[in-house]
């Protein structure tokens, strides 16, 4: 791949994710979402805000582009759980308005008052969180893995200072090896659905995560609804209950960011999140180009978004 279309991939991938986010945020919770409430949000003017998810990926990234400065890329020192348990707990500080998950929040304060990450996730949820927070972050280690042992490597890592559940790292994994895989692909070239869950599905070792593979493979060969969709797969914070849903949703519209986002936002719940995973895996494909243009514009981050690809490529 040459340095454009790395460049345009890794943007794609994070204003991608941060459009999802912030499409998806106001229909979070709600029913009888139409494509036309959604582009009329996507047509409209001023800032689209985004919340925690963009919040936190853009901590995660800015944590791999500091810690590859200038040096050869060693995937040992890309992540240093410690400094970047703070700077998560730090980024909810500054601002705890945007949205963060209940569990979140409380070992966030923990971590802020001075007690270890691994202590502080542990006082909240004993057998650790599942929720999709650790996938909703995770993309930008796909700029970085050079492959997808690398790849899962680092999104453990990443997701394990706050998601100690094995389903939320099966969730970070998912997400952070599709992410990968679609930065891979060459979007003129046809995509096979079947191929691209099997490679997914090899690196997440779970029997309940095997039977969502099961049904997103399926899924995705025929023309489903995101009703169906929800009702088969779920929609809710969990990881189990979220990352397959984003994968089908990106299957579903590979070349078209902005369908894929809303085909994710239509199946309603954790809209926020879905469509945020969602759409880094249909922007990592197709590249920034492909999103629509004003929106992307009037994305609240969208200068760091675009330091840190540029980075991070
Ligand atoms: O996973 P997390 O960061 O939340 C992410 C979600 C996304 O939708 C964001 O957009 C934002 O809205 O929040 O935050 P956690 O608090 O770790 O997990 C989210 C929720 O999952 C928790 O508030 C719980 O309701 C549930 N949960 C659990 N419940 C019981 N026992 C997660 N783990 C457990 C558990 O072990
Ligand atoms: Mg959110
Ligand atoms: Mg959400």
């Amino acid at each position: 791949m040459d340095h454009t279309s790395r460049i345009d991939k890794a943007r794609g991938l994070l204003f991608g994710l941060a459009l999802g986010d912030c499409l998806g945020a106001p229909f979070e919770g709600k029913e009888g979402v139409t494509d036309s409430d959604i582009v009329a949000a996507q047509n409209g003017t001023g800032a689209l805000r985004h919340t925690d998810d963009t919040a936190l990926a853009l901590v995660l990234a800015r944590h791999l582009a500091h810690r590859l400065g200038g040096r050869p890329r060693k995937v040992d020192g890309c992540i240093d759980a410690d400094v970047l348990a703070r700077e998560f707990a730090e980024a909810w500080q500054a601002e705890p308005w945007r949205g963060y998950g209940g569990g979140v929040t409380k070992s966030f304060g923990l971590i802020v008052a001075g007690t270890h990450w691994r202590n502080a996730i542990r006082a909240v949820f004993p057998d650790g969180s599942f929720g999709n927070g650790g996938a909703m972050r995770v993309a930008p280690v796909a700029l970085v893995g050079a492959g997808v042992r690398e790849v899962t490597e680092l999104a453990r890592r990443s997701a394990e200072v706050t998601h100690a559940h094995d389903d939320a790292l099966h969730g970070a994994v998912c997400q952070a090896v599709a992410a990968h895989l679609a930065i891979q692909l060459d979007p003129a070239q046809p995509l096979s659905a079947g191929a691209f869950v099997e490679t997914v599905r090899d690196a997440v070792p779970s029997t309940l995560w095997a039977k969502k593979f099961d049904i997103v493979a399926e899924l995705a060969e025929r023309d489903t609804d995101p009703a169906e969709a929800s009702a088969a797969l779920g929609n809710d914070v969990s990881a189990p209950g979220s990352v397959p849903l984003a994968l089908l949703s990106f299957l579903r519209h590979p070349r078209r960011p902005d369908a894929a986002i809303r085909f994710a936002i239509r199946a309603g719940g954790d809209t926020d999140t879905v469509a945020a995973m969602a759409g880094a895996l249909a922007g990592a494909h197709s590249g920034y180009a492909a999103l629509p243009t004003p929106a992307v514009s009037r994305l609240e981050a969208a200068k760091q978004l675009h330091l840190y690809a540029e980075h991070l490529a």
